[in-house]
């Protein structure tokens, strides 16, 4: 029996909570494997590593062209994701076209790998309504509203449960998002029901300029899930192996009907919160984004598949001109799509728009709006 006394010591459980969350590392800043045990038992053949990678570095190239993009004033809302790569590339390999993602406005590359077409992602980034629409694509627009997509999870992986069907919904938040109340909510509810959900909490060190440590006392983020009932495990976030083997994992948890499972990846974002105005330096400083720099996913996946045999610059070259060329592609495409109407925005928001709005589309339509 646990005496009293013990379970009065409250400085004993604030120590108990910093050690319960152990960071999850397949593989170190050299590219070299920490943990071979675990990577042999994740079974990874030499196509999925290959495809991993292809997965970041088209993000990489996305993020570089849409930054541009946004600077040349040719798109509207771009969140920047260097330094993400593997907490969204590599996780997001573990899911099937079969599993749900619901994205935040950071998470488009895990909707393009899906097979959301760029050119409609640049359209969102426009306002543009054919930008929220999905097709066949498992994916719902990404959610602005910081946390509102862990309900939205929720609700799918709990539908999910009730069909019998074996797939899961997935979905991302970030350190910011994590002290929104939909955030728990919605593991609690997935949680309760043991709904087949995988949560990501994305610890990129800041919620625009919040810095982590005003964010929450809990020395883990993940420790929410606990609240919750659900495991909950930490990631290093610029390590493409753990990213994508601890998802591989939750997902095989939750789609077997034991429950959600909550991984919160440790990264960084390199560059500004958003490219509407945004200067880092103001809240951070250069050399605390080059130490992050030393970690980055890329590099150490590069020399990992190098040694292996499976990579080279040559290839990597190759495969960049491609994706430059699909984006050149889909750009051209987004700038044909005709403009969206005022008129047209205004009816498709609205099923029953009342009469003052009724009003608003005649006037813009009988202006050519
Ligand atoms: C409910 C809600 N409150 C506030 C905002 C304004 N807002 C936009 S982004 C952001 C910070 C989010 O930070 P984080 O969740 O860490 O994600 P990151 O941008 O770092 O990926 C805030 C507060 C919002 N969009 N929604």
């Amino acid at each position: 029996m646990v005496k009293g006394l013990e379970i009065l010591d409250f400085k004993k459980q604030l120590e108990a909570q910093d050690t319960e969350f152990p960071t999850l590392e397949v593989l170190n800043n050299d590219g070299k494997l920490v943990d071979q045990a675990l990577f042999d038992d994740a079974g990874i053949s030499d196509e999925d590593l290959v495809n991993i990678m292809q997965r970041m570095i088209k993000q990489y190239v996305l993020n570089e062209r849409s930054t541009k993009l946004a600077k040349q004033g040719r798109l509207g809302f771009v969140a920047p994701t260097r330094g993400q790569e593997a907490s969204q590339s590599a996780t997001s390999y573990a899911f099937n076209d079969d599993d749900f993602l619901m994205p935040g406005y950071r998470d488009i590359p895990q909707m393009i790998h899906k097979g959301f077409p760029i050119y409609k992602a640049f359209l969102w980034s426009r306002g543009h309504q054919i930008g929220n629409e999905m097709g066949d694509v498992k994916t719902w627009f990404p959610q602005i509203i910081i946390g509102a997509q862990f309900v939205q999870a929720a609700g799918i992986a709990l539908g999910m449960k009730m069909r019998g069907k074996k797939s899961v919904a997935y979905t991302y938040t970030g350190d910011g998002g994590s002290s929104q109340g939909d955030t728990y909510e919605g593991m609690n509810t997935a949680g309760a029901y043991k709904a087949n959900a995988v949560f990501f909490i994305q610890n990129n060190g800041f919620a625009i300029s919040t810095p982590r440590n005003l964010q929450s006392a809990a020395p883990h983020l993940a420790s929410k899930g606990w609240g919750a009932g659900i495991p909950s495990i930490v990631v290093d976030g610029m390590d493409a192996l753990a990213c994508y083997i601890a998802a591989k994992k939750a997902r095989e948890w939750a789609v077997s009907g034991n429950g959600p499972v909550l991984i919160e990846t440790l990264c960084d974002r390199l560059e500004p919160h958003s490219m509407s105005g945004d200067d880092p330096l103001r809240y951070r400083t250069k050399e605390d984004i080059e130490e992050w720099y030393k970690k980055d996913p890329l590099i150490r996946m590069r020399i990992f598949l190098e040694a292996k045999g499976l990579w080279s610059s040559d290839i990597e070259e190759k495969y960049i001109a491609e994706i430059n060329s699909e984006i050149d592609d889909a750009v051209k495409q987004a700038d044909n799509v005709p403009k969206q109407k005022v008129s047209d925005f205004i009816k498709n928001t609205l099923e029953n728009p009342g009469y003052i709005m009724e009003e608003q589309i005649k006037k813009f339509e009988g202006e050519g709006k």
